[in-house]
């Protein structure tokens, strides 16, 4: 049904719509007739292209873009754009999602030294302090794609993150070992993550 899509890229929203038609007669005797008709529209999703894969969000269909650059953690938002105008560097949703990303990274030839930048920042209240009651594992940091929500997605690091060298504003994801690490914007990463919403398909 679309065009240029291979069909693992492809999900589908089944909407159903009923639509009633009800008619009276009136004479000596009175008759309802109520008939029902059920349609299904699918709705097609898809992503830029087949080089992104796409992660059902429950509510929305996420296409993501791993790319292994070794480049400043903080320049990766406009390398993400560079690839897709709508792209942001992504967060994670949840722990699947990091044992997909990683898959990504290890078939384009991540190893052990390999880091990916996540969209990810030190929150305000937590710039200069490591673990505290208020700055915890799940609230240090905030996600920046203006898409993923909520906490199940981190997995830290034993003891990170740390701060150690605080403002350790940026958070990195270990491709082998699958876990993530707080660092500095400033320091160099071997790749990212982007991500952008899938849309409709024409
Ligand atoms: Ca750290």
């Amino acid at each position: 049904m679309v065009f240029g899509c291979i069909p693992t890229q492809q999900l589908e929203f089944v909407e159903t719509t009923s639509t009633s038609i009800s008619s009276t007669t009136s004479t000596t005797t009175s008759t309802t007739t109520s008939t029902t008709t059920t349609t299904t529209t699918p709705i097609i999703y898809e992503c830029p292209d087949s080089t992104w894969t796409m992660l059902d969000r429950t509510t929305y269909f996420w296409c993501i873009f791993v790319l292994l650059e070794a480049r400043q953690a903080n320049t990766f938002q406009t390398e993400c754009q560079n690839i897709n105008a709508n792209a942001k560097v992504s967060g994670i949703q949840n722990l699947a999602e990091i044992s997909t990303i990683t898959s990504l990274a290890m078939a384009k030839g991540a190893d052990s030294s390999t880091r990916l930048t996540i969209g990810a920042k030190r929150s305000a209240n937590c710039w200069l302090v490591a673990i505290t009651a208020s700055c915890t594992k799940l609230t240090s940091f905030e996600w920046t794609d203006d898409a993923t929500t909520g906490t199940d997605g981190w997995n830290w690091a034993s003891g990170q993150p740390d701060n150690y060298n605080a403002p350790e504003d940026f958070v990195v994801l270990w491709v082998t070992s699958a876990v993530m690490e707080d660092g500095w914007s400033s320091s160099t990463s071997l790749g990212t993550v982007c991500g952008v919403k899938a849309t409709v398909a024409n």
